[in-house]
């Protein structure tokens, strides 16, 4: 059966063919299933047309947790005003958001460039919020699949008949696996996405594989995950963990990924912290940025805290279940009494 953007298939194979050079974006503060899809999509328009030049690019870079992705090092990070310049594209393909907001911090610089230079924009979503503006877009596709990577098999493989190999497989699948929570939310046509993943699995993309290089910790992590569980508190009321400040001043002195090093503390507050009787809690760390400045994050279960008003206490925002915030004192110690004060007042 063909996908329903089929009718405008053709408009896309004709700019796409048009085009000399190709710009692949997709939104900001780039998820799985955003990365995954401009890869495959890079991988499709390579292999099918091996003379032309396809870019791949983010305003924001993509999350070291995906350096296992095989091409992750062709992602371009830059502006999209700079990557239009750089690489004046005659077609833009921008995916898994549209409005033009999604894909850059400077909307108008970026849009203007567009109108002045007369590029030819398409988009490929699957979302299905009302506050879409497909017009403002030359070519619009949305099935409202699963993934921005279920439509990309809608129109490539079967609409177009494009050939899939196992790379373009795998992030198909990844991409389908991480919008779905790996089929824990109930979004688009299930039957479908489950066909369409049966295929992946066929050309080779396994899930328990890819699951495995998606949740994979690093030495890093365990150092951090064992510096957080050793100074873990339960209280009667909470949870909290710190990370101290020899073991932050340790890392930074041995030159750790700063990314990395927050990206296992997020993973920490989000696995552990909302665990137990308590079902809530912050953990708190030195900012490596800025001198006497501690970053927090509380978390809560649904029905115990509420983060965001918490965070609002320090500055700071969110939403009910997660938020964070930073706050200045002289050590963690101190760090970790002035938030238990400042809670302690608030009524939850
Ligand atoms: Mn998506």
């Amino acid at each position: 059966m063909l996908p329903t953007g089929y009718k405008i298939l053709p408009d896309l194979v004709n700019s796409i063919e048009k085009a000399e050079v190709v710009l692949i974006v997709s939104h900001k503060r780039p998820d799985y299933d955003a990365v995954c899809s401009s890869l495959a999509l890079y991988r499709l328009l390579t292999n099918a047309y091996p003379d032309k030049k396809i870019v791949v690019g983010n305003e924001d870079s993509p999350s070291p947790r995906m350096k296992h992705l095989e091409d992750y090092n062709k992602i371009h990070v830059d502006d999209l005003s700079s990557l239009i310049r750089t690489y004046s594209p005659q077609l833009i393909i921008c995916l898994d958001g549209s409005l033009h907001s999604r894909f850059t911090w400077d909307e108008k610089t970026a849009r203007d460039l567009i109108i002045e230079e007369k590029i030819s924009t398409a988009v490929i979503d699957h979302h299905t919020s009302d506050d879409i503006t497909p017009d403002a877009f030359d070519i619009y596709v949305n099935n409202k699949a699963a993934a921005t990577s279920e439509e990309l098999y809608k129109v490539f493989i079967q609409g177009l008949g494009w050939k899939l190999d196992s790379q373009i497989a795998e992030y198909l699948q990844l991409g389908i696996l991480s919008d779905t929570n790996r089929f824990l939310y109930k979004i688009g046509n299930f039957i479908e996405t489950a066909k369409i993943v049966n295929e992946l699995m066929l050309k080779g993309a396994e899930i328990q594989r890819l699951s495995g290089k998606v949740d994979e910790l690093s030495d890093l992590d365990l150092q951090v995950f064992q510096e957080m569980f050793k100074n873990l508190q339960i209280t009667d009321s909470l949870n909290y963990s710190f990370v101290s400040d020899k073991f932050s001043n340790e890392l930074q002195a041995a030159n750790t990924d700063y990314t990395e090093y927050k990206l296992a503390r997020r993973r920490f507050v989000d696995d552990f912290v909302t665990g137990g009787k308590n079902g809530w809690g912050f953990i708190v760390a030195r900012d490596w940025k800025s001198d006497g400045l501690y970053n927090g994050s509380f978390r809560s279960n649904e029905g115990i805290a509420e983060c965001d008003k918490l965070a609002n206490l320090f500055d700071g925002g969110g939403h009910k279940l997660a938020a964070g915030f930073d706050l200045e004192a002289g050590s963690v110690d101190e760090a970790i009494q002035l938030i238990l004060q400042r809670i302690d007042k608030y009524t939850l």
